[in-house]
């Protein structure tokens, strides 16, 4: 497991002048809650400031299967274009170790205060779809990004939640607490995809796939169904967050 330390460690190589890309900063640890803490708009964005730069950022298309999710972060203009979750994933450690991304590969994304700490944080998966019965466990990258974190989704910490093998990602409400939980729709293998939940509030902000949540779908099931779209819990990032005008 590659911890946020090694890839600091990476980086720092990088600065000493090794030739190595894709090394950015994460945003400033944080002292204390943001002064702007998260809320949902009326149309159902996010709002918050999500990078600690004092500038308020909006989350969007965090209904979805976490393909469309996108953040725009607050510059002197207004709004930055909004970062796609491949601009979120960045350059992982995974890319530093030589696990390079395939042309068809996925890459989902979800946001929400996991860990309880008052910001944001980023869980992102690259995987290339596959018919494979046996894919392998893990996405060539499946990591929770412990906010404030950057526009290159670089967090304060990262920790390698047990995602399965994901295309899917959703924030949902699992088990009816404080603290928002995560799907993920993963390859099961054998013809099957199924779904994980996640319990937020967990010490390093995402439990282990908890099994009362585990549901899987033969190829039959899916296409009946429409999809994983809506094989998903419901979406419930607004939930978890007070609407932004109370
Ligand atoms: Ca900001
Ligand atoms: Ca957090």
């Amino acid at each position: 497991m590659i911890t946020s330390r090694a890839h600091r460690g990476l980086c720092g190589a990088a600065a000493l002048g090794l030739a190595l890309t894709g090394c950015h900063p994460a945003p400033p640890e944080p002292s204390g809650p943001s002064t702007f803490p998260p809320c949902t708009d009326s149309t159902g964005r996010l709002i918050a400031d999500v990078n600690n730069d004092d500038r308020l950022d909006r989350v969007t298309g965090t209904e979805g299967t976490g393909a469309d999710l996108a953040v725009s972060f607050g510059d002197e203009s207004g709004f930055s274009e909004p970062r796609t979750p491949k601009d979120l994933l960045g350059s992982s450690p995974a890319d530093l170790l030589g696990e390079l991304p395939t042309e068809d590969e996925q890459v989902v994304a979800a946001v929400a205060d996991f860990d309880g700490d008052g910001w944001l944080d980023l869980v992102v998966a690259a995987a290339t779809p596959t018919d494979v019965d046996d894919a392998g466990e893990d996405p060539r990258v499946g990591e929770l990004r412990l906010g404030p974190f950057s526009d290159r989704g670089i967090g304060q910490r990262t920790v390698q939640p047990h995602l399965g093998y994901t295309y899917g990602l959703r924030v949902v409400d699992l088990n009816e607490d404080e603290h928002p939980d995560l799907a993920s729709y993963y390859h099961y293998g054998d013809g099957h995809d199924a779904i994980a939940g996640l319990l937020g509030g967990a010490e390093n902000g995402l439990s282990g796939r908890d099994g009362r949540f585990h549901e899987d779908f033969t190829a039959s099931q899916q296409r009946e169904a429409g999809g994983m779209d809506n094989l998903l819990p419901p979406a419930a990032s607004d939930r978890f967050l007070p609407a932004c005008d109370a």
